[in-house]
């Protein structure tokens, strides 16, 4: 099993992960400011909830593997700094409650570390993955949400998201039956917070 069989034994489930109205609204510029305002609060929660599960990721990693972890982990402390200096024109603040659904998500993530590795590293993988590819889909993106769409289609996002596809590979190719099988578990697990994500944002309900 590779990181390319689970998106492709799950279609429909990573479709409803990577396409959404919300996403719709970005491409043509109708997405509503307050939708726009939510997302970008609770999305800059999920990331400092991911950087620390990463680091456990990490910290369980083989020798190949640790460079592109590493790397994910200054690049998340990036996007924090991002969020902070996008947050701030806005008049947002990110010092609220963090809703139920990004919580649940941020919850699994803490928990990856009682996982295989290759379960651990397909969770990490699908969720860049989905967003890449969730991005993309908005692509090129209406001009207020354009800078968003460009952070998460630019190369060197791509170039990351492989090689977390490259280490997931390997993962996997090593893992037993019953460490796939908990992989692939954990790959729909993610595609599922990832569209209850996208209805928060949208909705903002749904918890
Ligand atoms: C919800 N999924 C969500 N937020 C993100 N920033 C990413 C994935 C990618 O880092």
């Amino acid at each position: 099993m590779s990181p390319e069989d689970l998106l492709a034994r799950h279609p429909e489930l990573w479709r409803r992960a990577t396409r959404h109205p919300f996403l719709d609204g970005v491409r043509d510029g109708s997405l509503p400011e307050e939708a726009f305002r939510r997302w970008l609060v609770q999305d800059y929660h999920f990331v400092r909830g991911l950087l620390p599960a990463q680091a456990y990721v990490l910290a369980a990693s083989p020798r190949p593997d640790q460079r592109v972890l590493a790397s994910g982990l200054v690049g998340l402390a990036d996007e924090l700094d991002w969020f902070e200096q996008h947050a701030r024109p806005r008049g947002l603040s990110l010092d609220v409650a963090v809703h139920p659904t990004c919580r649940a998500y941020v919850d699994f993530l803490r928990g990856l570390r009682e996982l295989p590795y290759a379960a651990q590293m397909t969770a990490l993988w699908a969720c860049e993955r989905a967003y890449l590819d969730a991005w993309t889909s908005a692509s090129p993106g209406a001009p207020a949400f354009r800078e968003f769409v460009e952070h998460w289609t630019q190369p060197g996002f791509a170039q990351y998201v492989a090689g977390l596809e490259a280490c997931t590979g390997r993962a996997l190719a090593w893992a037993s039956p019953s460490e796939q099988a908990t992989a692939e578990q954990a790959f729909r697990q993610v595609a599922e917070y990832e569209a209850a994500f996208w209805d928060m944002a949208w909705r903002g309900g749904g918890a």
